[in-house]
C-alpha cells in the first residue's frame, strides 16, 4: 500500500505544482479509505517540505452547510497550510498558478499555546491568542472541481492560498459565535453570513481539528494559524477582481486577482 500512497501523493503534488487538473483518484482507487487519503495528504505535504516550504498551520473545511452542499461532501475535513500559501491583506493571487480557483470567507485563529485533543470547544478557545478575518482560495486539483471525500482529503482539502487580515482580537473581545461576515467583489456584496454557520461556533471547528489530529498522535502548535472553514459558499475567481471580506469587529481583508 505504501507504494500506492506515494504514487497518489506525487499525482496530487504535481497537479498542484503545475496547476494541471487530474482525474479523481477514486476512479482508479475506489477502495481508498479516508484514513489512507490522509496518508496521501501527508506524503504530498512531505514532498513540498522537501522543496523548502514550511508548515504554518492547518485548515478545516466543510464545516458549514453551505460549503457541504456546494461540493456534495458532508463531513468536516482538514488540510495543511504552508508558508508559500500565505498572503497578507491587499496581496494578490495569480490565476496562472491556479486551475479553477474559488474564494471563501473564513475566521482564523492564531494559537498562543499548543493544543492537544481530546478537547472541547471551550478548552480549545483557551489556546487561542488571536482571532482574525481570513479569505481562503481553494483550487481542487480534480477536473471540474468534482471529488469524493477521500479525493478531497488526499488533495490537502483543496487548499491553495489564504489571506489574513491585520485586525487581531482576543476571543473574549468578540461575540465569536455570531459575527457578521460580508464578502464583496468589486464593491458588490456576493456572500453574506455569520460565523455561526461554522459548526454553530468556530471554536467547535478548532476543537474538532485537535480531536482529529489526536487520533494520529498529532497536535496543534503555539504560533500556528488555523482556518475554521468557509462560512458561505465559495465564489469563482477571475483576473481583475478585488475581493474584500468584512467581518464584524475584525475589520477587513482584501485579495486581488491577477492574470
Ligand atoms: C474543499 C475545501 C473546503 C472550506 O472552507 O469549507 C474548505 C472544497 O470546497 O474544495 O476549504
Ligand atoms: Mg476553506
Amino acid at each position: 500500500m505504501s507504494d500506492i500512497i506515494q504514487k497518489l501523493a506525487q499525482l496530487v503534488d504535481d497537479a498542484a505544482k503545475n496547476a494541471a487538473p487530474i482525474p479523481q483518484l477514486s476512479l482508479e482507487q475506489p477502495d481508498l479509505t479516508v484514513e489512507q487519503a490522509y496518508d496521501v495528504q501527508r506524503a504530498s505535504m512531505a514532498r513540498r517540505f522537501a522543496r523548502g516550504d514550511g508548515l504554518v498551520g492547518m485548515k478545516m473545511g466543510l464545516t458549514s452547510h453551505a460549503k457541504m452542499q456546494q461540493v456534495g461532501v458532508h463531513e468536516p475535513i482538514y488540510g495543511h497550510l504552508t508558508a508559500s500559501m500565505k498572503r497578507g491583506s491587499g496581496d494578490a493571487v495569480q490565476m496562472s498558478e491556479q486551475i479553477h480557483p474559488r474564494i471563501e470567507p473564513e475566521i482564523a485563529f492564531v494559537l498562543g499555546r499548543d493544543l492537544r485533543g481530546p478537547t472541547t470547544a471551550l478548552e480549545a478557545l483557551d489556546a487561542v491568542e488571536w482571532v482574525v478575518a481570513a479569505l481562503e482560495v481553494i483550487d481542487s486539483r480534480y477536473k471540474d472541481f468534482k471529488f469524493s471525500l477521500a479525493d478531497v482529503v488526499a488533495d490537502n482539502a483543496s487548499s491553495t492560498r489564504f489571506f489574513v487580515g491585520e485586525t487581531r482580537r482576543r476571543p473574549d473581545e468578540l461575540d465569536l459565535g455570531n459575527l457578521g461576515m460580508v464578502m464583496h467583489c468589486d464593491g458588490a456584496v456576493v456572500e453574506a453570513g455569520s460565523s455561526s454557520a461554522i459548526l454553530d461556533h468556530p471554536a467547535r471547528s478548532l476543537a474538532a481539528l485537535a480531536n482529529m489530529l489526536a487520533k494520529r498522535g498529532e497536535f496543534l502548535q503555539a504560533g500556528q494559524i488555523v482556518l475554521a472553514g468557509g462560512a458561505t459558499a465559495a465564489m469563482h475567481l477571475k483576473a481583475g477582481q478585488h475581493i474584500r471580506l468584512e467581518v464584524q469587529d475584525l475589520g477587513h481583508v482584501d485579495a486581488f486577482v491577477q492574470e
